[in-house]
């Protein structure tokens, strides 16, 4: 049946662009004969949420809601944040009934809201976290739920190769494998999310923008660099770009950080393991207070390797063309491994044609 709420995830999928680090949120109000009052998306971070875009829409309208039934895409929150507490909102504009499909994980909500709705006499009820729609409304902050229940941002490893898994030729050349449209496509996904990773091999090697380009997008991700000993170079093309950059690094070098911050970069000192490379797990928990969800990672076989191996990496996002490499570098160092039981297992869960390539993502089953 198609509810209410089918319309509000297609608004918070609007927002796809828009929100980061603030979760995508779309919510309609409906009236008794099931009539469409108002309806809404959360804006930019620091601006108006779901709920009270809908209540003015309604408003702009010239219709009245009280007792109407408000659909939701996140428990309203309850909290004082950047703007007041939409549950507040609701309340003072008498509704009589709220929908949601999740309970907002963020722990300064998480129930309150619907508590507080339920204490000021208002029905609320809540999807089963098995239903469809509360599936897909996750799915679509799946970045955020990580930050919040794992203090951990949720990692996407973006790879371009040939069909059989090579991303560039022995003698290092990899540009272009795939298609113009599958690199517009991959463009849309660095847009989604709050930060663009890469090690300093793929920087010196390839010297990417890491911007998101081509996409109708009001902000753009922060670049970030892992490069223990700060060997990115002031002149790399990242720095030309108007994004935050953050460079991740165990070096103690104050003339290289120095230079690296006169074009603008923010150097982070982060742990590092006895063979000099960052401690990844810092690093993710540094991201996530950074307020970090989505991590879309283009790195080369090392780092995507060692992000795998610390169960850092949630998700791939596989660009496959229609051509055999042979002999050439592979999508991630991994192993050797003895069993094929060690080796990490996925779950494919997409496979769309892009232009003549192959999109394929598949999550990192836990171990
Ligand atoms: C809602 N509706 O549309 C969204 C919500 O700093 P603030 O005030 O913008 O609050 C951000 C938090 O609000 C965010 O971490 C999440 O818990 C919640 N997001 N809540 O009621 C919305 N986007
Ligand atoms: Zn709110």
């Amino acid at each position: 049946m198609h509810s209410p709420l089918h319309r509000a995830l297609a608004l918070a999928e609007h927002a796809l662009f828009l929100t980061p680090p603030n979760p995508r949120v779309g919510c309609v109000i409906t009236g008794a004969d099931g009539a469409v009052l108002g309806e809404g998306h959360t804006q930019a971070v620091g601006g108006p949420h779901a709920e009270v875009m809908a209540l003015r829409d309604a408003a702009a309208r010239g219709h009245d809601v009280r007792g109407a039934t408000v659909w939701v895409t996140l428990e309203p929150c309850a909290h004082h944040g950047r703007t007041p507490p939409c549950c507040d909102a609701l309340v003072a504009a008498g509704v009589g009934r709220v929908v949601v499909t999740n309970i907002d994980p963020n722990p300064r909500v998480a129930g309150a809201g619907i508590a507080r709705l339920r204490a000021a006499g208002v029905q609320v009820d809540v999807l089963p976290a098995d239903d469809p729609l509360a599936r897909a409304a996750r799915a679509l902050n799946i970045g955020f739920f990580s930050r919040m229940e794992r203090g951990r941002p949720w990692v996407r490893l973006k790879i371009a190769a040939s069909a059989d898994g090579r991303t560039a030729l022995p003698n290092g050349v990899s540009q272009w494998i795939t298609s113009p449209e599958a690199r517009q496509d991959g463009h849309r996904w660095r847009a989604r999310a709050c930060a663009v990773l890469t090690g300093v091999g793929t920087v010196l090697a390839d010297d990417p923008r890491l911007d998101a380009r081509g996409v109708d997008a009001p902000r753009q991700p922060h670049a970030v660099v892992l490069d223990s000993h700060l060997r990115t170079p002031p002149a790399a093309r990242l720095f030309d770009v108007p994004h935050k950059v953050w460079i991740f690094t165990a070096s103690t070098d104050a003339v290289r950080r120095a230079a690296l911050e006169a074009r603008g970069a923010e150097v982070i000192s982060a742990p590092a393991a006895p063979d000099g490379r960052l401690v990844l797990d810092a690093v993710a928990a540094e991201l996530a207070r950074r307020e970090v969800n989505e991590v879309h990672v283009e790195a080369g076989e090392t780092l995507n390797g060692a992000l795998l191996a610390a169960g850092l990496a949630d998700e791939l996002l596989l660009y496959l063309a229609p051509r055999l490499l042979g002999a050439g570098r592979g999508m991630a160092a991994l192993g050797p491994y003895a069993a094929l039981d060690e080796a990490p297992a996925l779950v494919w869960h997409e496979a769309t044609p892009v232009g003549p390539d192959l999109r394929l993502r598949a999550d990192v089953a836990g171990r």
